[in-house]
């Protein structure tokens, strides 16, 4: 498996990583995936059902229970996690360009995107030997203390949007905490999680603590979720699809952490510096063609700026070059994929529907730089209002609904009317209003004078129909873990048996 060129000819053939072996799909099905730029198929991918992801969760079972993985040293673990985000910074560029031809995103982006993964792999490694309980004083005559220990098999299914970091998410810590997981990712992207598994591989960590299968969500997903010997369900994507997992994982008593959708206001005071808010929506909504669960998508403008910030962003957001994702010049990409540039495009006849004023774009991009690819115009909305389905549902691409508002009272009560609470934006150069908008705003995240930061250290995740749990920071390792309380008595003799103490 190597780095492919745009012009090969002939289609990259994978194979999925089970049990520490590379192996075709039971059935021999295998499926395309596409290049958006082109809207070609570039490789062939194997169709894994029930039976491949039961042969991957028993390997990952026996891993967890046998063998090397449950007696190494946790500062071991942590030893092989630093490895593994060696290689991963080894093979950046390449994998990078991976992405790219999987997904369409920037390569400016996910190059940017791979050099940092590796810091996860450091950050959570550094965790593996810190897992600690700690002595409890009871009112009982006992030696009391508690332990945090893994919770066994992890499904770990992903998105296409950023496909290696959203895995990467779930797996540092899940592997950091001493579990096993078999990794799912989207059967649009799941190129470069199959190029993973060789670095996995390579780390030396034993065969089964890390697997990846790949095929599509209701047969191979669904068969992950429900099996009896998965433990934990680690999900990104989007809500609906969260909703469903978070019932199935519930008939089995499973964990589940859930990172799904957004539709994130970003909210421009007058007092702004409004150079910086300007690329801040920009940023929040164009980058990465929109395709980001924390896109900024409802743009809310204080009423006084409403007409000037709307005529800069145009002016800014219409300068945008289009075309090769793969091009360092490139700044908006096309759509990931073919079901995801109609579903954009119908959101668009929607929002016209709706009545509000298209002051950008607003259909196909038919440029000659776009190609044959799935690319959408950068598209602003005006005179969008709350209610309409343009600004309560999530578009997942480049399509920004601006909302003006009055004062911070409606700004709040705008922006939290919604069903999601991923991220908000504040752009202000008031302290106090930064501070008193950032207890208000009903997200998991809340940025002031910035957009779209992430880090291996600051928790990520959702309110409302965001999502469950949290990925990222020292408390994510939690997520993967689970408590056990354990008595030594120090009782001289042993009390009444018969009444409970
Ligand atoms: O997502 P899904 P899809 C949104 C975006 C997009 C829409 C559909 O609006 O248009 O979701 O995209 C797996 N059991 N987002 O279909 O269905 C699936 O194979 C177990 C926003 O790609 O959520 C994939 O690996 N797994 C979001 C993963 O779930 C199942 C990012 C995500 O698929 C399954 C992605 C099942 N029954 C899409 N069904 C964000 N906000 O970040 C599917 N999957």
């Amino acid at each position: 498996m190597s780095s492919p060129a745009r012009d090969d000819a002939e289609l990259v053939t994978y194979q999925m990583h089970v049990d520490g072996k590379w192996v075709d799909a039971v059935s021999g099905e295998r499926f395309e995936s596409h290049d958006p730029f082109t809207a070609k198929p570039w490789s062939l991918v194997p169709r894994a059902g029930a039976e491949d992801v039961d042969r991957a969760v028993q390997a990952a079972q026996r891993a967890f229970t046998g063998g090397e993985w449950p007696r190494m040293h946790p500062s071991q673990r942590g030893a092989l996690l630093r490895r593994l985000g060696d290689l991963v910074a080894e093979n950046a560029e390449r994998l990078a360009h991976i992405e790219v031809r999987d997904n369409g995103k920037l390569i400016s982006e996910m190059a940017g995107q791979l050099r940092y993964i590796p810091q996860w792999y450091y950050y959570f490694g550094g965790l593996a030997d810190k897992i600690e309980g700690h002595v409890v004083t009871t009112d009982k005559a006992a030696f009391t203390f508690t332990r945090h220990e893994p919770l066994g098999v992890c499904a770990a299914i992903s998105a296409w949007n950023s496909p290696l970091l959203l895995a990467t998410w779930k797996l540092a810590p899940a592997l950091a905490a001493g579990n096993t997981v078999v990794l799912k990712p989207s059967e649009y992207t799941s190129a470069s999680a199959l190029e993973f598994a060789r670095l996995v591989e390579q780390a030396g960590f034993p065969p089964g603590v890390v697997n990846v299968v790949t095929g599509f969500g209701p047969e191979c997903g669904q068969a992950l979720v429900e099996h009896p010997l998965v433990r934990k369900v680690a999900f990104t994507g989007s809500d609906r699809t969260g909703e469903h997992i978070y019932a199935t994982a519930a008939r089995g008593l499973k964990r589940v952490s859930l990172e799904l959708g957004g539709k994130s206001p970003n909210i421009v005071f007058a007092d702004c510096n409004m150079d910086d808010a300007v690329k801040g929506a920009v940023s929040g909504i164009f980058a990465a063609t929109g395709q980001t669960c924390i896109a900024g998508s409802r743009l809310l403008v204080q009423r006084q700026i409403h007409d000037q910030f709307v005529e800069r962003l145009v002016a800014f957001a219409r300068s945008a070059r289009m075309g090769d994702p793969m091009s360092t010049e490139t700044q908006v990409g096309p759509v990931t994929n073919l079901p995801q540039y109609e579903k954009v495009l119908g959101y668009i006849d929607v929002a016209k529907g709706e009545g509000v004023q298209t002051v950008l774009g607003g259909g196909k991009a038919e440029r000659p730089e776009c190609g044959d690819g799935w690319f959408v115009e950068p598209t602003i909305f005006t005179g969008v209002r709350n209610s309409m389905r343009i600004a309560q549902e999530e578009v997942f691409g480049p399509v920004l609904s601006v909302i003006p508002f009055d004062d911070d009272e409606e700004a709040v009560a705008i922006g939290n009317d919604v069903a999601f609470g991923l991220a908000a934006g504040v752009w202000t150069q008031d302290i106090r209003r930064a501070l008193l908008m950032s207890e208000r705003l009903q997200a998991g995240t809340v940025w002031v004078n910035t957009y779209r930061a992430v880090s291996y250290q600051m928790p990520f995740g959702g309110f409302k129909r965001s999502g469950l749990g949290r990925e990222n920071g020292q408390d994510a390792i939690k997520e993967y873990l689970q408590t056990k309380s354990v008595w030594i008595s120090t009782a001289s003799e042993v009390p009444n048996p018969f009444v409970m103490r």
